[in-house]
């Protein structure tokens, strides 16, 4: 991308815009203050159940996703935080890693526990975690819990992510009330443990990997919990847990409206929980989604600071770096095309009736080219004009691959 192209494409957008009554410096300056956190498992290769290919290079340890991270926050100027699993990824040393994050300018984003899988712990998941019949395996999940918000602590968190995997395959393998009431309960606890300043995100998700039942299905049954714990759990969406065709936009005006929305996962997908790459499928569903969101900000439903951000995406095909490199694009895009709507006309199309007008204003912001904006934006913070050329022209794969050996596998799924 030659800078004199792009330079010429963002004078033609500039008097577009401002030929609409937008202010091009204030856009940018929007697009660059917005920051997205990346997952520690999201730095490898993903596997699915039918097993994992290795790219090469992968971190084989925090450290090396630390400084995974630091790259993409040098080149795309997009993101400043890291969200931790665990224990996949728990630190050794916390000083160290807090010393090697505030080296790279990476805070701590929402810490992730996992009641998901056996990891050596005294009692088996296999039924079951928060939900499980069992009121020492509830217990034991609801210690992990407080553990991973007392590693939080230590590194500055301000977040619990809470997904639970828990359900049932089949019919009368369990107590659906009960399941639901434990899963409370054992919530209730972990709340109790949540510091002042914390916030406690609850995904959902409706299968997956039970397949009869699962006990928090949809945003519905996330919120109903967290009513029952009090005004810092609020309910996570992550863009691959509702079942096909599901209007996501809804469900986040909804979720603002009631002041309830703590966050995002973004991915994207064709089926399910498919963790494809943000905006690669349905690029017109996240922007009518970040349009929800920017206009609940707006108009004060909820506060655009009180909700995180973060890529929830797997790679199995594609080098993670790369991916994460074209998500973050694409939110940003997405988050640019929706601050271009004009927001009176679509009102005034409201009030009148006028459903055609109404989709002409979105698709006029939709259909705009913003990419020049949103390179202008990460130019002025010091980013790269191309992220995916530099990456490939300065064969950081490679690079890793040499230094980190070609069979190294990073923590996660
Ligand atoms: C789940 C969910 C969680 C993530 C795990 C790995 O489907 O999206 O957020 O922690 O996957
Ligand atoms: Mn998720
Ligand atoms: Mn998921």
């Amino acid at each position: 991308m030659p800078t004199d192209f792009h330079q010429k494409s963002l004078s033609l957008l500039s008097e577009q815009l401002s030929a609409r009554g937008l202010d091009t410096n204030f856009l940018i300056q929007k697009i660059a203050s917005f920051q997205i956190a990346v997952p520690s498992w999201a730095l490898g290769a993903g596997g699915t159940r039918f097993g994992r290919f290795l790219i090469g290079g992968e971190p084989r340890n925090l450290e090396e996703k630390l400084e995974d991270i630091g790259l993409l926050a040098k080149l795309t100027k997009r993101t400043d935080a890291v969200s931790l699993h665990i224990p996949w990824d728990i630190p050794q040393d916390v000083q160290l890693i807090k010393q090697k994050a505030a080296d790279l300018h990476i805070r701590f984003d929402a810490m992730n526990s996992n009641t998901f899988q056996d990891y050596g712990q005294p009692l088996t998941y296999k039924m079951g975690s928060l939900s499980n019949a069992d009121s020492d395996i509830r217990k034991q999940a609801v210690e992990h819990n407080l553990l991973v918000i007392e590693v939080g602590k230590e590194l500055g968190s301000k977040g619990l992510t809470v997904w639970l995997a828990d359900g049932s395959n089949f019919p009368g393998q369990a107590h659906i009330r009960k399941a639901l009431q434990w899963t409370t309960e054992s919530l209730q606890d972990i709340y109790a443990g949540l510091p002042a300043d914390w916030k406690l995100l609850l995904e959902y998700k409706p299968y997956e990997p039970n397949f009869y039942h699962t006990v928090i299905p949809d945003w519905g049954t996330s919120a109903l919990i967290c009513r029952h714990l009090g005004e810092q759990a609020k309910v996570l969406v992550d863009l691959g847990h509702h079942l096909p065709n599901t209007n996501i936009e809804q469900i986040v005006a909804t979720l603002m409206h009631q002041n309830m929305l703590a966050g995002f996962h973004f991915n994207d997908s064709k089926y399910g929980d498919d963790d494809l790459s943000t905006g690669s499928i349905k690029p017109y569903q996240l922007f009518l989604i970040f349009c929800e969101l920017t206009n609940g900000a707006e108009e004060k439903a909820q506060s655009w600071e009180s909700i995180s951000w973060m890529i929830d995406a797997s790679h199995n095909t594609k080098d993670p770096l790369e991916d994460l490199i074209q998500a973050l694009e694409s939110i940003s895009q997405a988050y640019a095309k929706s601050l271009l709507v004009d927001r009176k006309k679509l009102n005034q199309c409201q009030l009148e009736g006028d459903v055609v007008g109404a989709q002409e204003v979105l698709q006029d912001a939709f259909l705009t080219d913003v990419r020049s904006l949103v390179r202008e934006a990460r130019i002025q913070s010091g980013g790269e004009l191309d992220p995916l050329d530099y990456y490939r022209r300065e064969r950081i794969r490679e690079k890793r691959i040499l230094q980190r050996g070609k069979n190294t596998q990073a923590s996660g799924l």
